[in-house]
């Protein structure tokens, strides 16, 4: 199966960030599939199943998976192997729904050294006043309890989803998001999958740019909603996922995760 890989400065975005877009790199004839496939919804899949059983070949799910651009941007984030959590079709009927509020997709996660991934797919463009998917850029670290955030109406650079046909966002599990109302005339579809990692999540992608200076001032990018202070703690997160993502203890930015971690006693006792 041919993919195309994620670079460090990719791979540093989403740890920033906490989502990747790639735009437009499902083909056509995969996106007007997916309309009447979505209409008629999808079986349900087990916690834990593997996706070569989740979603058979030639099937429309794995055909989605098999777009080189989302396999390799899958496989350097959640690695060969990854299981299905569940999947779910979100339309949002012309004029129809309601803002949900801002929440994470399960309760307070602290896993330090491993994160499931998001998978959305938009089939259909979607333009501003069609409800797209609201995402608050760099919340995925800040642990929270499903939508205890969702008394938060609006953030200084939250990004609501406008998007070309046959985009697909990668998201840590811990994103705060929600779908918005729908008060275009036009139908929104959306196609969201959970994937369990199986193997750590160490250099699965393209390595080859790791020492590059833009994958650190990837990882030390503040967003407009960051309080001053905060928003260190956030950087601080940032690069213990990353020395674990890189099996680099001494990676580090401006010395945050160094300067807490060190330890005369233990240092004067080796
Ligand atoms: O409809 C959307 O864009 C997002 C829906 C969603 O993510 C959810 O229900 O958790």
């Amino acid at each position: 199966m041919p993919t195309t890989s994620l670079t460090s400065v990719q791979v540093a975005r989403f740890v920033a960030a906490g989502y990747l877009r790639l735009d437009a790199v499902v083909p056509d004839e995969l996106n007007d599939r997916a309309i009447g496939v979505l209409e008629a919804g999808l079986p349900a899949v087990p916690y834990g199943t593997p996706i070569e059983d989740a979603f058979p070949t030639g099937g429309f799910t794995r055909d989605l998976l098999e777009v080189p651009e989302v396999a390799g941007a899958l496989r350097g984030l959640v690695g060969p192997g990854a299981t299905v959590d569940h999947h779910a079709v979100h339309v949002r009927r012309p004029r129809g729904g309601e803002a949900q509020p801002l929440h994470g997709d399960a309760i307070i996660d602290v896993r330090p050294d491993a994160f499931d991934v998001q998978l959305m797919y938009y089939p259909r463009a979607v333009e501003a006043d069609m409800g797209g998917t609201l995402v608050v850029p760099g919340s995925h670290l800040r642990r929270t309890n499903e939508s205890d955030t969702g008394r938060y109406q609006n953030l200084l650079g939250q990004v609501r989803l406008t998007c070309p046909a046959g985009t697909v966002m990668l998201l840590h599990h811990g994103i705060w998001h929600g779908g918005r109302r729908n008060d275009s005339d036009v139908q929104r579809y959306m196609y969201k999958i959970r994937f369990n990692p199986t193997v750590p999540q160490v250099l699965l992608w393209d390595t080859a740019d790791l020492r590059d200076p833009a994958v650190a001032r990837e990882l030390d990018r503040r967003f407009p909603w960051y309080e001053h202070a905060t928003g260190r703690l956030e950087v601080h997160n940032r690069v213990h996922l990353w020395r674990t993502m890189t099996a680099d203890p001494t990676f580090d930015i401006d010395y945050w995760a160094t300067r807490v971690s060190n330890r005369p006693l233990l240092r004067s006792a080796v």
